[in-house]
């Protein structure tokens, strides 16, 4: 029978490795939720790497580990620690995530990453060939693995290939600064459809490809050779009736069933009549924009003085790529910015700021978004931005307030929420 296979850098479970067992804990980011559901609801395999790499892996641990993820439809790509830093830390992540979010002073031209790149986008493509039958459809997913797609096509010229990019893709005179921009295009161009979240991304490659490649280009449809290949745009979902149900299931608990979490919660709301929630939920990543809603938030509360022990600001950060230098700045800025806010305005009875620096539980996300009456997301450039999304599913009674960035994908989809420049600090 005809099978889909997925292939993304990670896989939708991250294996940890303590005291010879093996356990299985989901991935956390846009990517793994939301392709998750389509995984789950048909024949599939998703292929990617586990998260440890070779020198992490006792040799007599990798039966167990290939069963463990044989559990949940997936093989993995095995990466030494050196194909990690260059493909992932460098290439995927010092080059590609900032050029196209547009952080050009972020970008990093190595050659030796580039390099790294293409040698571990081979072991992706290889890993497809040995599992793929031709009447089988791969479906490739994101910036990490640009090249795979012709990679694939070079052995299998009749197979079907899609290929998505979860991040934007950015205007002409931003992608042409890569110095292989050529290839990376000709990489994607092994697909017979190209998928982006928006019309402004699909219509940025095009230009890109029309362009770089010289090709022609019609409507949506590109000709290479004796292939036509499709260029769309699929704003992505989220599984909705999942947050809508688990919400109405929570907004129905007990006093003894709610989690220490929502207890919390309900205090603070007793403890004003008035007491209002902002949430803000995001992998701590400098595209977020996070750094910038933080001094917002306190000239507002320096601005408004009468909303001091009224408002709370609810900050979930998941860890993200701490190994990139970036990144530890970031996470440097925003704990000072934390510190020194609730530092000067907290009150016996009230800290401004709560925040949480990890992964949280699900149950305990529809808790944060059921209870709070404002989702504030500012980020600078977002592909999509499921949160928004997940947000507005769980507010089953119809209340609450969505502030969202113009630069999120989900802009153009939500646009009755309030919608903000993040580089205008008054309108944040
Ligand atoms: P991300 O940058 O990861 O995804 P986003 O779309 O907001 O951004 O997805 C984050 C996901 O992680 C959400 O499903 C959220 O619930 C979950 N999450 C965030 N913080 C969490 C925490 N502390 N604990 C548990 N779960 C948490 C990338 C692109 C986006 C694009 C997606 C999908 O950068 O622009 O929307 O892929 O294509």
């Amino acid at each position: 029978m005809a099978k889909t296979i997925i292939i993304s850098n990670r896989l939708p479970v991250q294996l940890q490795i303590s005291n010879g067992d093996i356990t299985a804990v989901p991935s956390v980011g846009g990517l793994a939720t939301g392709m998750k559901s389509v995984h789950s609801g048909g024949d599939s395999l998703w292929i990617g790497w586990s998260g440890l790499t070779d020198e992490e892996i006792p040799e007599e641990l990798v039966p167990k580990i290939d069963s463990a993820l044989a559990e949940h439809g997936s093989s993995k790509v095995n990466l030494t620690e050196k194909e990690v830093d260059g493909f992932y830390y460098g290439f995927s992540n010092r080059t590609i995530w900032p050029l196209f979010h547009y952080f050009l002073e972020y970008s990093e031209f190595e050659l030796d990453s580039w390099e790294t790149y293409k040698a571990v986008n081979q072991k992706f493509a290889d890993a497809i060939l040995e599992k793929a039958n031709n009447e089988d459809t791969i479906w490739i997913h994101d910036y990490q693995l640009m090249l795979v797609p012709q990679m694939v096509r070079a052995e299998r010229p009749d197979i079907s290939i899609g290929f998505f990019l979860h991040i934007p893709f950015p205007s002409y005179e931003i992608f042409r600064t890569l110095p292989w921009r050529r290839e990376v295009l000709q990489g994607l161009l092994g697909s017979d459809l190209i998928g982006f979240h928006t019309y402004d991304y699909e219509r940025h490659f095009l230009s890109s490809v029309r362009r770089l490649l010289g090709l022609e280009v019609s409507f949506n449809d590109i000709y290479l050779d004796d292939r036509v290949i499709k260029v769309d745009s699929f704003p992505m979902g989220i599984d909705y009736k999942k947050f809508s149900d688990a919400a109405k299931e929570h907004s129905q608990r007990t006093e003894d069933q709610k989690s220490e979490l929502q207890k919390r919660l309900d205090t603070h709301k007793k403890s004003a009549p008035d007491a209002k929630f902002f949430l803000s939920i995001d992998r701590l990543d400098y595209t977020k924009g996070i750094a910038k809603r933080l001094n917002a938030f306190e000239y507002f509360l320096k601005k408004y003085p009468q909303y001091k022990e009224k408002v709370r600001l609810i900050i979930l950060a998941v860890p993200s790529r701490s190994n990139v230098p970036q990144y530890q700045l970031l996470k440097r800025e925003v704990d000072e910015l934390v510190g020194r806010i609730n530092g000067e305005l907290s009150t016996v009875s009230w800290t401004p700021i709560w925040y949480f620096y990890r992964s949280m539980p699900f149950e305990n996300l529809i808790d944060l978004y059921t209870s709070s009456d404002i989702a504030w997301l500012t980020p600078i450039r977002d592909g999509m931005n499921l949160v928004a999304k997940e947000y507005i599913a769980t507010r089953t009674d119809k209340t609450g307030v969505l502030i969202l960035s113009e630069m999120a994908g989900s802009a153009n989809e939500m646009n009755e929420s309030l919608l903000i420049n993040p580089n205008n600090f008054e309108q944040i």
